[in-house]
């Protein structure tokens, strides 16, 4: 494949499909840079001071880790002066983060998930960052919560990065979804995956295993039924991987297949699992979809929710459409 800049793929897509308006292709690259230098403060570890607690809680109770803190100031930082963005929202705020007066504003949203995975941030096991775009809705003028009220179909954009032994962005803005490798000698994203497409079928699953007790039957009867492997219904053996950091798991999805689970379970009722609609399951579903495969919440398209709530949270099934039909079958049996 011809090695092209992030830069240079996106200034096709808008020249060739007029898919990308320079506004969005401005947001995307602020993001990549920023996605950039929290790849070199992850780095660090230990030599830079980064690891360990903040000291402070977020907005979902979690123990912040100062790469968290760290990730959230930067991608604040690199999109306030831009003018392209009207709002953002982030897992570590609580409410929405408005552009400074002393900026220009503009007519995109932008959600995420600065540091996804943090408990691992401390073992050296990847980690990532997850971002949404969405647009402003026509005549907005002081952005509100309720303008990022939006289902996922509406995204123009979405990615990760996963900081790994490589650090590589995903990206789609409804026309494929591609990878970009970070070259650290250039500082650049270079193409290095087109049009990525996740097999339908698979021989691998993701699920915290040690919440098996508190599954409802759907979720039971279909993980039984591939640990029972070839001498199951199934009638063939599967393997599973828990990375427990979303972007790790799912960008071995994109590559090889698999079905991705955070469902919700018996232990807080009402509780839909742990995962966060808005920065963590839409920009996912709109990934995995875009490459082929499927996302639901055990009973409809992740995609087409209405959200309600900035942090509300959903249950996810994701990965290759085949297993991601039964399993959503088995919730409608
Ligand atoms: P558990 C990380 O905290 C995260 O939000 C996702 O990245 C990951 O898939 C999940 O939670 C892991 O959850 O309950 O296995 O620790």
């Amino acid at each position: 494949m011809k090695r092209i800049s992030l830069t240079q793929h996106l200034i096709e897509q808008q020249r060739l499909h007029n898919k990308i308006p320079s506004e969005l292709r401005l947001l995307i690259e602020v993001v990549g840079r920023a996605c950039k230098s929290i790849s070199h403060a992850v780095g660090k570890g230990a030599l830079g001071e980064v690891l360990g607690s903040a000291g402070s809680e977020n907005v979902q109770g979690e123990v912040q880790k100062k790469l968290d803190v760290i990730s959230n100031e930067i991608l604040l930082e690199a999109n306030e002066w831009g003018g392209h963005l009207a709002a953002m929202a982030s897992e570590e705020m609580e409410t929405i983060h408005r552009i400074p007066n002393r900026y220009p504003k503009g007519e995109y949203l932008l959600m995420f998930d600065p540091l996804d995975g943090s408990s691992n941030i401390d073992v050296n096991v990847s980690i990532g960052t997850i971002f949404s775009v969405l647009k402003a809705p026509e005549g907005m003028t002081e952005p509100s919560e309720q303008d990022f009220m939006q289902p996922g179909t509406r995204q123009v954009a979405a990615g990760y990065a996963v900081y790994g032994p490589q650090t590589v962005l995903v990206l789609t803005t409804g026309d494929g979804v591609h990878c970009f490798t970070l070259d650290r000698e250039m500082g650049a994203w270079v193409l290095t995956q087109k049009d990525i497409k996740i097999p339908e079928d698979t021989k691998e699953f993701a699920i915290n295993a040690s919440n098996q007790r508190h599954w409802f039957p759907p979720v039971t009867r279909y993980v039984d039924e591939m640990l029972a492997g070839s001498t199951g219904p199934r009638g063939k053996d599967f393997n599973m991987r828990w990375i427990a950091s979303m972007v790790a798991d799912v960008h071995r999805i994109l590559n090889r297949g698999g079905i991705f689970m955070y469902p919700a379970d018996a232990r807080e009722p009402g509780k839909p699992g742990k995962l966060r609609l808005m920065y963590e399951a839409n920009p996912m579903a709109f990934i995995v979809e875009q490459a082929g495969g499927a996302a639901t919440d055990g009973q409809q398209r992740i995609l087409d929710i209405q959200p309600e709530k900035l942090h509300q949270r959903v249950a996810v099934f994701l990965g290759s459409k085949n297993e991601v039909e039964r399993v959503t079958s088995y919730h409608q049996q």
